[in-house]
């Protein structure tokens, strides 16, 4: 009788031991994410990006890793949105204007005006989630960029905001608005502006405020174009299945980390300072226009490129227009 007993409570005893086994390493469990930048390894993005991934992995130990493959040496700029969407890799550092191959509304985070922790709050951020999930496969993660309107930098001088017989390197970000300005335009990567500009294939290029020294481009910059337009997007995006395979656990420190990365967005407001006054340092001149017409040409880009929206996807367009605007 008493060694029955015994032997069912060791049997029970093993059983919940078992249990917790199987619990344990569910939770225990480390995993590992590849990450590939869109953007160049030496930029100001990823440069960003390193520290916030050394102090993920630091105290990410025995929860979630990630493993930083490359930039676009590993997998060229434009491609880097049909690797995520089809888990070559499981998270990537890009702008939508790299991956307007998978979906054309990736394109629609340059027009936000405001912050993302707003975007967070308002809706926004689910209602490009549903996007991103739906159409791309993916989970929209974080933006780690913010405050860096776009500038169009040239070679040669221009008095007025008309582009006639100009060269201007694009990606998907410029082209309805710079093409509205009668340019031509020519669509590259950003690892290939410096040759353009040096052979004279382009008379200029799009490109935020900040980040022209990190491929030197300033050596061939001589004008910037004020005011800049839109704001840069560059944010981190996952593998659909291999965010729903994460578990608990895991999803809550990730989403952590990428809220301790939004907070320190109040970075860009100071670097776009350092950057104009190292622009002007490096001998590149400021075209400005009279007030009407700054503010006619800045408008004119939010509408090109909301109407460009709302032809190439009038739904999501309606949909995030009123979330992506500030409270009036
Ligand atoms: O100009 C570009 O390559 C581009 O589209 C972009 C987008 C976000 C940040 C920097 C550049």
């Amino acid at each position: 009788m008493k060694a029955r007993i015994h032997a069912k409570v060791l049997g029970a005893v093993a059983a919940m031991l078992l249990a917790a086994g199987f619990a344990g390493t569910a939770t225990a469990q480390e995993a590992t994410l590849r990450l590939v930048s869109a953007f160049a390894e030496n930029g100001i993005y990823v440069q960003r990006l390193q520290p916030w991934i050394k102090k993920f992995n630091a105290e990410g130990k025995g929860v979630l890793q990630i493993n930083f493959i490359g930039g676009p040496k590993a997998i060229p700029t434009f491609e880097v949105g049909n690797a995520v969407k089809t888990g070559v890799v499981d998270m990537a550092l890009s702008t939508g204007a790299f991956y307007t191959n998978v979906m054309p509304e990736a394109d629609f985070l340059k027009l936000t005006q405001i912050p993302v922790a707003e975007q967070r709050r308002n809706g926004a951020f689910d209602a490009i989630n549903k996007v991103w999930n739906e159409k791309a496969n993916m989970q929209y993660l974080g933006r780690m960029v913010e405050n860096q309107p776009f500038h169009l930098y040239t070679t040669k001088k221009i008095d007025k905001p008309d582009l006639t017989g100009l060269k201007i390197r694009i990606t998907p970000v410029y082209r309805e608005f710079f093409q509205a300005l009668n340019a031509n335009v020519v669509t590259t990567p950003p690892g290939e502006v410096y040759t353009a500009l040096e052979r004279g294939v382009v008379d200029g290029y799009g490109w935020p405020i900040g980040g022209i020294f990190d491929l030197n481009w300033q050596e061939k910059t001589k004008y910037r174009v004020d005011p800049g337009f839109y704001d840069a997007e560059v944010s981190l995006i996952m593998h659909l299945p291999a965010y729903r395979k994460l578990t608990q656990a895991q999803r809550d420190y990730l989403n952590k980390q990428l809220l301790a990365l939004e907070a320190q967005n109040t970075f860009w407001a100071q670097y776009t300072a350092d950057e104009i006054a190292r622009q002007q340092k490096a001998g590149i001149e400021t075209i400005k226009f009279d007030a009407a017409t700054a503010k006619a040409y800045r408008d004119k880009a939010y509408e090109v490129g909301w109407a460009n929206a709302q032809k190439l996807s009038p739904e999501v367009a309606a949909r995030f227009k009123p979330l992506f605007a500030p409270k009036q």
